[in-house]
């Protein structure tokens, strides 16, 4: 659960904040759903009035939430945070214990994961503790059984631990992904490269075939055996930029899901990126897919009357 601080006040004066949901997996859920597709968000929440909450969103955005548990012994998850267009955002966490550290391997059923052709999975839930850590290698090798490629975000939060916690609990993740969706300083940090020996490495020794890599300037590029492709940032006033990362996530994989090309499925990303970060909180501004097609119309005639 994510109670948003009222806009432009940093997080210790803040007196107004509005529930919401997040979380890395469920704000891609949320945006396939939107976008029209068929999602399934498998996660934990308390069996309380939290963990209600973040179910009735969920369902509310279409996301199939049949394979999420209630734990009656652990509190949902919880974090606050401010919002600002250009400070850093301030994030407390409350989720230690919480039911989505209890995610086991026994979730991870394979009826959870039938007919499923993509299962995405960010950096954040190995962190969780020891036991999401194990539900998440579960989960990798049981999407390869059921045929399923398997997409990767580190979504680096230097919260959740040391940089060494994170070279080595999700830095090999990396290399058992089928499609990696990393920031440019994730990768230095995750595998001690720069972006170009990075994504080789992980199309050569890993299992990737694609590496999308969003860099400091906020353009995106994917590198495939075949070649590489680029994409600028659409120039959009930036309300709250958090939930840029999962929404572009969404916007890619809706594209390849229906099967089309790199330098489309990049623009569709970079679109729902730049809807998403015009609006407060990680998902309120997630399109259904009439409404990325017409602003993505606008964002390529330059009609749209944008601001940087
Ligand atoms: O990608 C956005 C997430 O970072 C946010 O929704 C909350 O899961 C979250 C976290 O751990 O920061």
């Amino acid at each position: 659960l994510l109670m948003l601080a009222e806009p432009g006040l940093p997080l210790e004066r803040a007196g107004h904040f509005r529930r919401s949901v997040a979380g890395a997996e469920s704000n891609v859920a949320s945006g396939l759903a939107r976008l029209g597709h068929w999602a399934r968000w498998i996660g934990r929440v308390g069996d309380d009035p939290a963990g209600e909450a973040v179910l009735r969103e969920l369902r509310a955005d279409g996301v199939d939430v049949s394979c999420a548990e209630m734990d009656p012994e652990a509190p949902t998850g919880l974090l606050l945070r401010d919002s600002h267009p250009q400070r850093a955002i301030d994030v407390q966490y409350y989720r230690t214990g919480s039911a989505a550290s209890l995610l086991s391997p026994a979730q991870i059923t394979p009826e959870a994961l039938a007919g499923v052709r993509v299962v995405h999975v960010s950096g954040i839930t190995p962190m969780l503790s020891p036991q999401a850590e194990q539900a998440t290698h579960a989960l990798v090798e049981r999407a390869r059984q059921a045929g399923a490629a398997v997409c990767f975000d580190p979504n680096v939060r230097r919260k959740l631990g040391t940089s060494h916690e994170w070279i080595r609990r999700v830095g090999p993740l990396l290399r058992e992904a089928d499609i990696v969706l990393a920031g440019e300083d994730e990768l230095e940090l995750l595998l001690g490269t720069g972006e170009d020996e990075g994504a080789k490495a992980l199309l050569t020794m890993g299992r990737a075939d694609c590496v999308v890599v969003k860099r400091r300037d906020h353009s995106a590029v994917a590198h495939t055996a075949e070649g590489q492709w680029t994409q600028q940032p659409f120039a959009v006033r930036v309300a709250d930029p958090v939930g840029a990362g999962d929404a572009f996530a969404a916007g890619w994989l809706s594209a390849r899901l229906r099967g089309l090309d790199h330098p489309r499925a990049l623009a569709e990303a970079a679109c729902v990126a730049a809807l998403v970060v015009q609006a407060p909180g990680d998902t309120d501004g997630l399109p259904t897919a009439a409404a990325r097609d017409r602003a993505l119309d606008a964002f390529l005639r330059g009609t749209d009357s944008v601001h940087r």
